[in-house]
Order: C-alpha cells, then sequence, then structure tokens
C-alpha cells in the first residue's frame, strides 16, 4: 500500500485555521483515495506554531518553511502565509516536487502570479498538481449554481451583479493589520474578498471579465500600529467598485467593501439570464434562489433549493438530506478536490492559471482607478 500524503502548512493565522479543519474533516468524513496526514505546521514565532500544532492537530511545529520543504517525507504544501511570501513558497515547492495549495489571491502582482503559473505548468507536466484556495466555489449551492448555468437552465447570461462587504474596519481604532498594507497583501478590500467576487462570476458563469471599469478608494487613511507605538499610514483601499464586460458580452458589476456598516461576511452573486435567474448569497449558504421564467407565468417568483441534499454536490458525503452546512465545509471540499486530483486524477478546479486571471482583473481595476478616465461631470445638484 502506498504510503499517506503528508502535509506541511505554512502560516497558521485564520486561514491557517480554517484550512487545519479541511485537513482533520475531510479524510473522516469523505471517502478519499488516498491517506492524509497533517505532518508539520509552520510559523516564525516558535512557540506560538507549536500551540497552533497542538490545537489544530497537526504532529509537529517548525519554524524554516525552506528546510520543510526540502523534505522528503512532506508531499503537499498549503500556504496561508499573507500574499507578499505566496510566490517564493509556492515556486520553491513546486520546483521541489511539492503539491501547492496556496491561499486566494494568488499572489500580490501580476509579474508574481505569472512566475506561479509558469512553476504550476513546469510542474503538472511531471505530475505535480496546484491550485489557489477560492473555497466558496465549493459550497454546494455555488457548485449547482454553476452546474445549472452550464445546463442551459437560464440561457444565455445577460448581467452579473456580485459583491461582497464587510464592516470590520469601520473602527478607527482597528489596528493597521498585514491586510492593510500594500506591500504585505498587494491591495485591500479589492485583492482580500473582491477576489472573491471575480473568482464566482468567471467560476459561475465560465466567462472571463476581460475589461473593467473602476474605482477605489481609502476613507480611513492612518490607524494605530498594533503594538500601541504609533499610527501608521493604511496603503491599500477600504472600497473598490467597477463595472466589467465579460467574454460573453454581458455586463457585471463588482462592489467590494470593509467599510459596510453592519454587513459582517455578506458575499453574494446573482446572475439574470435569458430564461431565468440564479443567486446566491453567503449569508443563507445552504438555499439557491432559482427564478424559472419559462414556468407557468401564474405561478413565476423566485424559489429556494435547499441544497442540502444527497443529489447536490458534496452533500452526499455529510449529513442526512436536510441538514445545514457552513462556511467551514468549503474548507473540507476543497482538500476533497485536491487529493482526489493527487491521487485520482481527478479533473482540478481554481488552478493557478485561474488564479492569475484574478490577478490581472485585480490590477486592471487598480490601473482604471488610478487613470480615473471613466469619470464623467455631470453638473448635477441638490436643493
Ligand atoms: C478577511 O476579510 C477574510 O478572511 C478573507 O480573507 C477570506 O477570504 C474570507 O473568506 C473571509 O474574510
Amino acid at each position: 500500500m502506498t504510503r499517506p500524503l503528508r502535509v506541511a502548512m505554512i502560516g497558521y493565522g485564520f486561514m491557517g485555521a480554517a484550512h487545519s479543519v479541511g485537513w482533520r474533516q475531510a479524510p473522516r468524513v469523505f471517502g478519499l483515495p488516498a491517506e492524509v496526514e497533517m505532518a508539520v505546521v509552520v510559523g516564525r514565532n516558535g512557540k506560538a506554531v507549536a500551540e497552533a500544532a497542538t490545537q489544530w492537530g497537526w504532529q509537529e511545529s517548525a519554524t524554516d518553511w525552506r528546510e520543510v520543504i526540502g523534505r522528503d517525507d512532506i508531499d503537499i504544501v498549503d500556504i496561508v502565509t499573507p500574499g507578499d511570501s505566496h510566490a517564493e513558497i509556492a515556486i520553491a515547492a513546486l520546483e521541489a516536487g511539492k503539491h501547492v495549495i496556496v491561499e486566494k489571491p494568488l499572489s500580490n502582482t501580476v509579474a508574481e502570479g505569472e512566475a506561479m503559473a509558469d512553476a504550476a505548468a513546469r510542474a503538472a507536466e511531471r505530475g505535480v498538481k496546484s491550485m489557489v484556495g477560492f473555497t466558496y466555489r465549493r459550497v454546494p449551492a455555488v457548485t449547482l449554481l454553476r452546474d445549472l448555468i452550464a445546463e442551459g437552465k437560464i440561457g444565455r447570461i445577460h448581467r452579473v451583479r456580485a459583491s461582497y462587504q464587510q464592516d470590520w474596519l469601520v473602527d478607527p481604532a482597528a489596528p493597521l493589520s498585514w491586510r492593510l498594507q500594500k506591500e504585505l497583501a498587494g491591495s485591500g478590500a479589492l485583492g482580500d474578498i473582491g477576489a472573491h467576487a471575480i473568482d464566482l462570476t468567471q467560476f459561475v458563469t465560465g466567462q472571463s471579465v476581460d475589461r473593467v471599469s473602476g474605482t477605489i478608494d481609502t476613507i480611513i487613511a492612518e490607524r494605530p500600529l498594533a503594538d500601541g507605538s504609533g499610527t501608521g499610514s493604511v496603503t491599500v483601499d477600504d472600497i473598490a467598485l467597477f463595472t466589467g464586460r465579460l467574454s460573453g458580452g454581458a455586463l457585471a458589476s463588482f462592489d467590494a467593501s470593509r467599510f459596510a456598516t453592519g454587513r459582517k461576511n455578506a458575499l453574494a452573486i446573482e446572475v439574470s439570464g435569458e430564461f431565468g435567474a440564479l443567486a446566491w448569497n453567503f449569508e443563507d449558504l445552504n438555499s439557491l434562489q432559482y427564478y424559472d421564467g419559462t414556468a407557468d407565468s401564474r405561478a413565476q417568483g423566485f424559489a429556494q433549493i435547499l441544497v442540502t441534499e444527497p443529489v447536490h454536490p458534496y452533500v452526499s458525503a455529510w449529513w442526512p438530506a436536510g441538514h445545514m452546512l457552513g462556511y467551514e465545509h468549503g474548507f473540507t471540499h476543497q482538500v476533497v478536490d485536491l487529493v482526489g486530483a493527487i491521487a485520482d486524477g481527478a479533473p482540478l478546479h481554481s488552478s493557478f492559471e485561474e488564479g492569475l486571471g484574478v490577478q490581472r482583473v485585480l490590477d486592471a481595476v487598480e490601473r482604471s482607478s488610478a487613470a480615473e478616465s471613466a469619470w464623467v461631470e455631470t453638473r448635477s445638484a441638490v436643493a
């Protein structure tokens, strides 16, 4: 029998916790084609990473990712560090022959993303798999939404509305975390959560966002440093608004904000087509709204499909029909798909190439905003 696939996770913040849940649950709940072992978690602070290892069930902890990547007993490298180290770690891991999963967004810049996609393509020739953690694709209702569009249920796509709203930066006392520094995070709301809205749009429609026009804004430019030693500059956007033209011709609008007062994690997408529409939002993540424009006109209206049945994607491995899933299940499904691709050669989506595509859209939005070419003075007035 072949030995288990042994995983090293680099990083151990919020996403480290979420990925750990995925690695722990997937082999227990799904019949995976290979055994998986949570071998080692890596971080710079030895004491803190050792505690994380104990809490989440990793066999050991380490402080030097290069040494871990060089180990023969490691098969998969899971990267959950801030974006500034994604390219270096992922390329080194791929060149060492390790399968790689990296948190979104793929990289901080298009140039890094291109180097990563090149490294992934070269590694793929040797059977090495790579994946970007666009987890929301793997929410059963989102996968179903994609499947129904692909089957033609709503016909030609006319319009997409994608929005991701959070409010954790409304408080001026919120400290200057790494997510607010361009050199660490790449961008702000745009890349952190707008990337999900772009990815979902491209995933469910099967179309690329080919052109954009956008505006980004920073509302609070100076924030307290986490260690209390003063303040520092916010160098990323707080809000990103943009429109996009899809490869099939339809218009899409995108709205990403970490200043949406009262909205905690409101990711939503609605796709309007010639025969109907489909809508999903994270706050009701087991439901898919479906409007069938071909139904008897007296009985038309958005219907709620509860995506909790064994016929639905990923669901049959979990609970009896009708029992709900949550945020963490997407991370488990991500592991199921990656291990399936490694062990059985099952097709894998959210490739580095797709991650690079999202990166190109993020970059285009920033360039569009800097150019301000879309602004037209209106001479409107209010009383
Ligand atoms: C922070 O805004 C964040 O954790 C994102 O980075 C994640 O991708 C999203 O799932 C939740 O919000």
